[in-house]
């Protein structure tokens, strides 16, 4: 979808007192075209030949249209609000400042209900990135990251890297989502078992759901992904999820991880199965040398069959494509890395997570170092240039995709095993475990600190930092 001329000045107007680089009122005839432009509105998403979903999306699709940009070529991005609520759009994994970053604890400029936000912004770093609502929508599952609100973002690198002959963007998002008592139980291959907790109080509020999807298509139900014999592909994959962490495989094909949270990964290791907590970004190259159709999706038998997986077709090849359960080789992050010793961190800041149950019925709230979110707590201070070792210390049996906005950290210690060089802004720490991650604040202002699952973003678990 694109914006008509007249939406185009009329928007412009709504937004000329808003503070806005390079781009005066009295420009306003002559002002330029917006680079990006995000429409939010009501989006039906045809999942299936029989099952429409009603939503909320960007530009009229789900996901939204892919968003190329380059980095460090600064540009101009309107967004238009046809919603009734305000909303929030965030950057995910760019390095920006905090008033279009896109959070509400950072006071970042949000969209009012039918308005109209403009502003200018300087792509990076570079790789895949993405776009996201950042609205809490507590309760309502009909909002923030429930709904469709996202799109991928990919910055061009200044200098080209890589050799492929075909890429795909490939997102997945779960529909209709409900609330249950059931806790998925992640089956970890070698893991000891976690300590029995000691709160009696029962579980509150976990999130299931109904249908599955990759790029808006329930398996079998969209374009099959067309690929030749010896082709290299290079798949950009996003968990878009609101809540849940994934595993996908290409049955007969191996992924070499190139990027992860599209930063280069050091050793681009071969795995079978890749895993992708919430808001996770996974670039891997597949050599295709087993003509056939195939069908890439999640091992999960259930989640599979309600929608998560896609069809890779071969030129030439037909038939019911093919799945067979991959081996269950466990997902490690040091599989990327390089094992090395770190230099020793200026200042070392444990963060604790820790789960107050919500009892029937109720929420569990989430805490760090024993707090849950209070708004009127000042931010904990970070200096710019100060090298941070962050210790993620998962006190609870969930596993928790923690995200660190306007910032990249470099993984230092996986399960107390050493690393070095893999740069994420999303990390995936499961049950009773610990990951260590060293950080040097690039940019001033304030910088969130939450786990992407969003109903533990939404009940407690977020930690507000100022850089100054
Ligand atoms: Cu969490």
């Amino acid at each position: 979808m694109s914006t008509t001329r007249r939406d185009f000045f009329s928007g412009l107007l709504a937004a000329a007192s808003l503070p806005l680089a390079g781009c005066r009122r009295d420009e306003t005839p002559s002002a330029p075209r917006a680079d990006v432009t995000l429409r939010i509105g009501n989006v039906l998403v045809d999942i299936s030949k029989d099952h429409t979903i009603s939503t909320i999306g960007y530009n009229g699709s789900v996901p939204g249209p892919l968003i190329r940009l380059r980095e460090g070529v600064s540009v101009i991005v309107d967004v238009f609000n046809d919603t009734d609520a305000s909303e929030l759009v965030h950057w995910h994994g760019q390095i920006i400042p905090a008033d279009v970053d896109g959070a509400e604890e950072e006071k970042s400029l949000a969209v009012p209900a039918h308005g109209h936000l403009r502003y200018r912004l300087t792509p990076g770093p570079s790789g895949a990135r993405f776009v996201h609502t950042h609205v809490m929508p507590m309760s309502d599952l009909a909002r923030g990251t429930y709904t469709g609100q996202f799109a991928f973002v990919y910055i061009e690198p200044k200098s080209d890297t890589g050799r492929y002959d075909q890429e795909f963007f490939l997102a997945t998002h779960e529909w209709e989502p409900f609330y249950t008592t059931a806790e998925e139980e992640e089956e970890e291959p070698g893991a000891p078992p976690p300590p029995k907790p000691k709160d009696e109080t029962p579980n509150g509020w976990e999130i299931g759901y109904q249908r599955f999807t990759i790029n808006g298509k329930c398996l079998g139900h969209g374009e099959p992904l067309r690929v030749k014999e010896g082709q290299r592909v290079l798949f950009h994959f996003l968990n878009a999820s609101a809540t849940e962490n994934i595993k996908l495989a290409l049955p007969g094909h191996r992924f070499q991880v190139v990027a992860l949270d599209g930063n280069p990964a050091p050793h681009p290791a071969l795995v079978d199965v890749l895993e992708l907590g919430t808001a996770e970004r996974v670039d891997a190259v597949v050599e295709m040398r087993n003509p056939g159709v195939w069908i890439l999706g999640t091992p999960h038998d259930d989640d599979r069959k309600n929608g998560m997986g896609i069809v890779v077709e071969y030129a030439n090849k037909s038939g019911a494509p093919r799945w067979i359960a991959p081996p269950k080789t466990p997902w490690d992050y040091t599989l990327f890395g390089e094992d090395r010793a770190v230099p020793q961190p200026d200042e070392t800041i444990p963060l604790v997570f820790g789960k107050i149950n919500g009892g029937t019925g109720g929420f569990n709230r989430w805490t760090i170092n024993g707090k849950s979110y209070d708004p009127n707590d000042a931010p904990r201070p970070l200096h710019k240039g100060r090298h941070y070792r962050l210790i993620f210390d998962n006190q609870t049996d969930d596993a928790h995709p923690v995200h660190l906005h306007r910032n990249s950290f470099e993984l230092t210690n996986v399960w107390g095993k050493r690393t070095a060089g893999v740069m994420k802004d999303v990390v995936l720490v499961k049950g009773f475990r610990k990951i260590e991650a060293d950080m040097t604040p690039a940019m001033d202002g304030l910088t969130l600190f939450h786990c992407h699952q969003q109903l533990h973003m939404d009940y407690g678990f977020k930690l507000l930092f100022n850089v100054v």
